[in-house]
């Protein structure tokens, strides 16, 4: 087992769940080789969403944001892959979904999305913003030994 274990905090959003797409993003999750280490479907509260989203306070699509990821429950995974925290962005694509249709067609948010805000997915931007991501919906996970198992599983 690899000292660092690369993870990324990844979220199915209400849009993409309500939509029954849950299942299929995590089929393609993992043929792009993610390992689903954790799992977790949970409906966040007005206090968790602000909180989640805390860096975007005072943005001008703060409030929408918060109302869009309290309309319905989420699926939050812990991925592993080797430089997850980038594929993952990667197999998003970009934020804005139109612009996901015109540069990555295929992306989960080109495929999946409806608009700029309810862009079906999420992903950690950097190495800190996934720890606290994934302490956020999983603060009793031991992230190597739950990796183990997961490559285990998966032999
Ligand atoms: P995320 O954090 O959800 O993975 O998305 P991201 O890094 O690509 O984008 P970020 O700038 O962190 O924005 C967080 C989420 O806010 C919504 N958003 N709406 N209407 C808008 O102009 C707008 N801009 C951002 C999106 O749901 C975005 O994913
Ligand atoms: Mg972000």
């Amino acid at each position: 087992m690899a000292e660092e274990m690369d993870c990324t905090l990844a979220m199915i959003k209400p849009d993409a769940v309500a939509a029954g797409k849950a299942s299929e993003i995590q089929q393609l999750a993992e043929m792009h080789g993610f390992l689903i280490i954790a799992k977790r479907q949970l409906q966040l509260t007005t206090r968790l969403a602000e909180d989640f989203y805390a860096e975007h306070k005072g943005k001008a699509f703060f409030n929408g944001l918060v109302e869009f990821m309290t309309s319905g429950p989420i699926v939050a995974l812990v991925l592993s892959k080797a430089g997850a925290i980038r594929a993952w962005r990667e197999l998003m694509g970009p934020t804005n979904v139109f612009d996901a249709r015109l540069k990555a067609p295929k992306s989960l948010r080109a495929l999946y999305g409806s608009d700029g805000t309810r862009n079906a997915t999420h992903g950690s931007d950097y190495p800190q913003s996934a720890a606290r991501e994934i302490k956020f919906y999983f603060p009793n996970l031991q992230l190597a030994s739950a990796a183990e198992d997961a490559a285990t599983a998966q032999e």
